[in-house]
């Protein structure tokens, strides 16, 4: 029995008292929270086990930041605040990233960390884990709030509830005091103050005039282009989106995680003629995604110069970022989307077919040159015909999640494997971040129940390696494969001063990482042809069990930066 189990027991509370951890778990109930994910320790070790005592899962990981970015993507997948549980100090930080990154994305949910003794903090004398973290985490997230007392417990979480959920989603940080959580209060009066936060995330109606001056601008158009985000994939509006698409004719293009808000193979699809419907289109309506750095911001060569932008996003801030929105309409996607299809009664919305046609034109192009390179026969497998073989496992089921991360992985998976389905492809988002990977799988399989499969490049898996026992802790259906190329981006890059020792992007070309898993019980596989990869993931998908699957790919094949290479700013200087 450890020293804090002995702690909890010998200090049991006389009936009618309960203290701050108990009420933080209560709130936390009453307000619909159904999982926690965390790692705990001083002082937050209790209330992890106060929440499984109350049926509130917790699920404990390796390293916050897989912890939190588990709770971020529940909360992408849910609408309700995913809960990342720290400790102080090292424990926080450790957090933080996948807190900011949350917030960066729009994903709402909320870190609570346990702090240590504000005194001492703030006079700085030392005390165990000692740092002033609210202050540290203001910058990182959407809003900070501190608990001092535990009357004020209910009152905490409904505003971290609130602020992580309403407007544009984000993360949010909850301080808990050690001495907030030890203090007591009379259990009657406890209850009092508890209560269920009413419309956490209210409705935002467009304005009549924003949606007509919208329409009119649609209605104007001759080569219209709709540009799908996350946003509106968070949004849960599939059946309006649908509509509006499908009654227009107006083609789509879907942002990475947008992928599956309507099936790839969709006949209005332009996915697969993305830089010719942004040089063509003439009025793009974004729903729900940003003009950065991801739609090269909305100038440039790769847009048609007098293209006009309809904007639909809760965040009225987020208008003219970038360039002048000619028609913004600030609401939510569900009401704004809504306002659309109702104000189709009255606009008269027509695609031209020629713009359509010569989509389809440009889309049967690129599709052939696609079949070409998938039809690739090289051994080592590049990652076109490794991509081919999960491809042909994946299109014939189509209920599971997809988590991806990498450089070239990313990007050729991106392009590769269709999604069928909204909110199934999870991945490094706004920032391109890596290390996301364990952590939203797991947070997906522990959210859905269902089948996620997790493509990483080798490189990205290492960030969060360690979460494969978790997962074979709860014994997930996650099927782990990672495109080992033996390095950051390909494997063979040269040490420059000509010396022994590898590479800035080298990693080990003969490292099996499909062995990690085996030390847990899991299941492991190693593919070098594209039929062993074809029988590994048939096999490890039909096993609904952790396996891990090590997919040797040519280490000269992958491009430096993935698709991004552009933005080196070494490039300039190479060409
Ligand atoms: P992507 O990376 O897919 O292009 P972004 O994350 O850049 O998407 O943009 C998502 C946008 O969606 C953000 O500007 C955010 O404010 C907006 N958004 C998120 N949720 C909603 C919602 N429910 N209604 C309207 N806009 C939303
Ligand atoms: N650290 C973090 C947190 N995020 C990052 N994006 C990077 C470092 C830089 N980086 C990339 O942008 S991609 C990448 C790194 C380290 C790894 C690419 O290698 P990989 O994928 O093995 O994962 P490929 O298939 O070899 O390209
Ligand atoms: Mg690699």
């Amino acid at each position: 029995m450890t020293t804090e189990q002995n702690q909890t027991q010998s200090q049991a509370q006389p009936q009618n008292l309960t203290d701050g951890m108990r009420i933080v778990v209560q709130a936390l109930k009453k307000n619909g929270i159904d999982t926690i994910f965390g790692v705990v320790g001083i002082p937050v070790t209790d209330l992890a086990r106060h929440a499984q005592e109350e049926g509130i899962r917790y699920i404990g990981f390796r390293h916050e930041q897989s912890a939190g970015n588990a709770a971020a993507i529940a909360g992408y997948l849910t609408k309700k605040p995913g809960i990342c549980l720290t400790v102080s100090a090292p424990g926080f930080l450790n957090g933080i990233t996948a807190l900011a990154n949350a917030t960066t994305n729009g994903f709402p949910m909320i870190q609570i960390s346990g702090s240590s003794d504000r005194a001492i903090i703030d006079l700085q004398q030392g005390d165990y884990e000692e740092m002033d973290q609210m202050n540290i985490a203001k910058p990182f997230c959407k809003a900070a709030y501190r608990i001092n007392k535990p009357e004020d417990v209910a009152t905490g979480i409904a505003r971290a509830i609130r602020a992580a959920t309403s407007g544009r989603p984000g993360g949010v940080y909850l301080d808990l005091t050690t001495a907030m959580l030890a203090a007591t209060m009379d259990q009657d009066e406890a209850d009092k103050t508890l209560f269920t936060v009413v419309d956490p995330a209210p409705a935002s109606i467009p304005s009549a005039a924003s949606v007509d001056q919208a329409l009119s601008l649609i209605a104007s158009a001759k080569s219209p282009l709709i540009i799908l985000g996350k946003g509106a994939a968070y949004a849960q509006a599939d059946d309006t989106i649908k509509a509006f698409i499908e009654k227009t004719g107006i083609p789509f293009l879907p942002m990475s995680m947008a992928k599956g808000l309507l099936p790839d193979d969709h006949p209005q699809s332009a996915a697969a003629a993305r830089g010719f419907v942004m040089k063509g289109a003439d009025v793009v309506i974004l729903i729900g995604a940003r003009l950065n750095w991801l739609l090269g911001h909305g100038k440039g060569k790769h847009w048609n110069p007098a293209v006009k932008f309809v904007q639909l996003d809760i965040e009225p801030k987020e208008f003219d970022s970038n360039r002048p929105i000619d028609a913004p309409v600030a609401g939510d996607i569900v009401s704004s989307m809504q306002a659309f299809v109702d104000g189709l009664a009255k606009h008269q919305i027509k695609v031209d077919p020629s713009w359509m046609d010569a989509i389809n034109k440009d889309k049967a192009v690129n599709a052939q040159k696609m079949e070409a390179k998938l039809a690739s026969t090289a051994e080592p497998m590049n990652f076109f015909n490794a991509l081919k073989a999960v491809r042909d496992v994946l299109d014939k089921q189509r209920d599971y999640y997809l988590v991806n991360e990498g450089a070239n992985t990313l990007d050729d998976t991106r392009n590769v494997i269709n999604m069928y389905e909204p909110r199934k492809r999870l991945d490094c988002g706004t920032w391109g971040v890596m290390g996301i990977g364990m952590g939203f799988a797991l947070g997906a399989a522990i959210t859905t129940g269902k089948q996620v499969v997790s493509i990483h490049g080798d490189s990205a898996f290492g960030f969060s390696g360690m979460e494969v026992e978790t997962m074979c802790r709860f014994k997930l259906p996650i099927t782990v494969v990672v495109f080992n190329n033996g390095g950051i981006y390909k494997g063979d890059s040269p040490n420059l001063s000509g010396g022994t020792d590898p590479s800035p992007t080298t990693l080990m070309p003969d490292a099996h990482y499909e062995k990690i898993i085996e030390a847990f019980g899991g299941t492991s596989y190693y593919a070098e042809t594209p039929a062993e990869l074809t029988k590994a993931l048939t096999e490890a998908i039909a096993s609904k069990k952790p396996c891990m699957i090590d997919v040797k790919i040519d280490p000269s094949v992958g491009l430096e930066s993935g698709h991004i290479g552009n933005l080196n700013p070494s490039t300039a200087l190479k060409s």
